[in-house]
C-alpha cells in the first residue's frame, strides 16, 4: 500500500508540476476575449508597453501564415473571408511556436480561443491554462462602426464579412466565455468607452503583474 500510495502521490505531483509548463519555462498566460472590433488589439498594445506581457494575436498570427505563402495560406484566408474559425491544429501550433521562440514568460493570448473546441485542445496540448480571461464587452452596433472606419484593408472588414463574425462570435465565442466565468477566471472590461478610459480599468486588472523595477 506504501508503494502505491506513493506512486499515486508522484504521479500527482509531477502533473501539477507540469502545468502551465513552456519547456522549462513556467509561463503566464492571459487570453484575450471579445466581439470583433471591441479592442482587444489596441489595448493589447498597452498591456505590453505598461506590463511587459508579449501580445500574440491569433489573427495576426494566421493573417502572417498568409502572407508567407504556406500551404494552409489559401485555407485559412478563405475561412477569415467567411468569418469562419479556422481547425484548431493550425492556430494552436502557431501559438505554441511563438511562445517558444519568444523568451519572454508572460503571454496576452488575443483572439483565441474562440470556441470550446479550441480551448479543449489548447488545454490538452499545452497543458496551459490561462490566469484568467480578459473579456472586452461592447455593442455590436460599437463594434460594427469600427471595424467599418478601420481602413487597414482587412478582407474580413465588410459589412457581409462583419454580420458573419458577429454570428459566430455569439455561437461560438461566447459559450468559452461561459466556461471560464464559471471557474470565476473572467475579468469583464466595459469597451464601449473611449480607449485611455477602457485602459484605465484594464490598468486596475493588472496591477498585480506590474514590471518590477529594480
Ligand atoms: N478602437 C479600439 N478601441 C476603441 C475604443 N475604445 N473606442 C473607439 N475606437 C476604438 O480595434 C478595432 C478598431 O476600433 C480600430 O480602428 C481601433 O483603433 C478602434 P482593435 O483593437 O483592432 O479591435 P479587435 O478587437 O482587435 O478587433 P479584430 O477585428 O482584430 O477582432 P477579431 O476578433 O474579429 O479579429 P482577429 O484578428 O482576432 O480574427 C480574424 C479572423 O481570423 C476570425 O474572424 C477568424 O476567421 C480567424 N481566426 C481564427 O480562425 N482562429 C483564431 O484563433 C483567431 C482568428
Ligand atoms: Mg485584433
Amino acid at each position: 500500500w506504501f508503494f502505491v500510495c506513493l506512486m499515486v502521490e508522484t504521479l500527482f505531483f509531477m502533473q501539477v508540476v507540469a502545468e502551465n509548463m513552456l519547456g522549462d519555462k513556467k509561463v503566464t498566460v492571459v487570453f484575450v476575449l471579445g466581439g470583433p472590433g471591441s479592442g482587444k488589439g489596441t489595448q493589447c498594445s498597452n498591456i505590453v508597453e505598461h506590463f511587459g506581457f508579449t501580445h500574440l494575436s491569433a489573427g495576426d498570427l494566421l493573417r502572417a501564415e498568409i502572407k508567407s505563402g504556406s500551404e494552409n495560406g489559401t485555407m485559412i484566408e478563405n475561412m477569415i473571408k467567411e468569418g469562419k474559425i479556422v481547425p484548431s491544429e493550425v492556430t494552436i501550433k502557431l501559438l505554441q511556436q511563438a511562445m517558444i521562440k519568444n523568451e519572454n514568460d508572460k503571454f496576452l493570448i488575443d483572439g483565441f480561443p474562440r470556441n470550446e473546441e479550441n480551448r479543449a485542445a489548447f488545454e490538452n496540448v499545452t497543458k496551459i491554462s490561462p490566469a484568467f480571461v480578459l473579456f472586452f464587452n461592447c455593442s455590436e452596433e460599437e463594434m460594427e462602426r469600427r471595424l467599418l472606419g478601420r481602413n487597414e484593408g482587412r478582407v474580413d472588414d465588410n459589412i457581409e464579412t462583419i454580420r458573419k463574425r458577429f454570428k459566430v462570435f455569439v455561437e461560438s465565442s461566447l459559450p468559452v466565455i461561459e466556461y471560464y466565468d464559471a471557474k470565476d477566471k473572467v475579468k469583464k472590461i466595459d469597451a464601449a468607452k473611449p480607449i485611455p478610459e477602457v485602459f484605465e480599468d484594464v490598468k486596475a486588472i493588472f496591477a498585480p503583474y506590474a514590471k518590477v523595477i529594480v
